[in-house]
């Protein structure tokens, strides 16, 4: 390669359209999924970007001595050791913001599904079972008065709380640092707040601190009649203190987008009744994918050009 222009590295596999994007904008370095630091020590040191769908740990950050920029497909940067890359002055960032609606709404329907239980009577409908066997059975759960309690309320968890709005439940939630500007009840603590709500929606990004915090603790206090759904981050939720709480009738059901090994779910769960799930689908339309996916080049372009980013994850924007 004899061009001038910047080496940006994909390690493993990326959105179609962001892929294209940065092939117009750079020269871009793809490494296959297993093998994506598998480079010349040549092409290492002329790779200046990063574009990637969650996975650039310190490790691999080490080998780029003249990394400048990490450009992550997400939101969520779990998998992106942004600390490290911080202490070398890597900037990363990520695509809040143009997926607020389109996770808000799928969360809306998974917790529909999850309490009327609409996948199952589809699935009821399609094997021919109304015919032969007459009506699908009554969901033990309703929407009716129940309390929902947020477990995180930024940019995502907002647009889950308004448009719980219309659905006349009690809102409350909890996060680390009260928000001054909404009239939702703020709880002080997760388990204070799975004492006082019966439906729990988990949408905090996976940290160390929120490591498993869901766990049979949580899950107890939600009750019998606790419904749980989770669209942020698997890491967050003690899947085997899940799978026994839903099996024994600890909580009632539950509503998943998001696991701990994905794609790997834990064993049984699926057998269970009370359980909706979903292949981490909540961001997955084309229009949504298609401005994270312009957002990824439109960082990368921003900082090449003229040395800023759109936006920044918080540990960037630090100092
Ligand atoms: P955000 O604006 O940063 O909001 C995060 C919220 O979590 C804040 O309210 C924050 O409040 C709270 N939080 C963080 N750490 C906490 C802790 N230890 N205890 C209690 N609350 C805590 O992020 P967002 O844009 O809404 O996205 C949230 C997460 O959703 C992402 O990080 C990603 O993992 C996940 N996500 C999943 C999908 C999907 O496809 N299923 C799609 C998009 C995003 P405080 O800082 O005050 O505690
Ligand atoms: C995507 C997400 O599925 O933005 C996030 O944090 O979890 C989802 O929007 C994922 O990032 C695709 O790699």
């Amino acid at each position: 390669m004899t061009d001038s222009k910047t080496t940006i590295l994909v390690p493993g596999r990326l959105h179609p359209r962001a892929l294209e994007g940065l092939k117009a904008a750079f020269h871009v370095i793809q490494t296959e999924p297993g093998a994506e630091m598998e480079l010349s020590a040549e092409d290492k040191a002329k790779i200046l970007g990063v574009a990637t769908a969650n996975r650039m740990p310190a490790e691999w950050i080490s080998q780029l001595p003249a990394l400048q920029v990490i450009s992550n497909f997400g939101v969520g940067y779990d998998g992106v050791d942004a600390g490290f890359a911080a202490g070398r002055s890597v900037i990363v960032t990520h695509t809040p913001d143009v997926l607020n609606d389109e996770v808000a709404d799928t969360t809306i329907g998974l917790l529909i599904n999850t309490v009327r239980r609409l996948p199952a009577a589809e699935a009821y409908l399609r094997a021919g079972k109304w015919q032969k066997e007459g009506p699908f059975a009554l969901s033990p759960l309703s929407l009716k008065n129940r309390h929902v309690g947020l477990l995180g309320l930024g940019r995502i968890g907002l647009e889950i709380a308004r448009r719980l709005e219309p659905f006349k439940v009690k809102i409350s939630y909890h996060t680390r640092n009260r928000r001054d500007d909404v009239a939702y009840t703020h709880v002080s603590s997760l388990i204070a707040l799975a004492e006082q709500v019966d439906t729990l929606i988990s949408i905090i990004p996976a940290t160390p601190e929120t490591h498993k915090i869901i766990n049979e603790e949580v899950l107890a206090a939600l009750g019998p009649n606790g419904v749980f759904i989770n669209v942020g981050r698997g890491a967050s939720v003690d899947e085997a203190a899940l799978v026994t709480a839903l099996k024994t009738g600890v909580i009632a059901a539950a509503g998943l987008d998001v696991f701990y090994d994905e794609p790997n779910l834990p064993e049984g769960l699926l057998d269970l009744p009370n359980v909706s799930a979903l292949p981490h689908v909540a961001s997955a339309s084309v229009p949504t994918r298609n401005d994270m996916a312009d957002l990824v080049v439109d960082n990368l372009i921003q900082w090449f050009e003229q040395g800023k980013v759109l936006t920044p994850v918080p540990e960037s924007s630090r100092g």
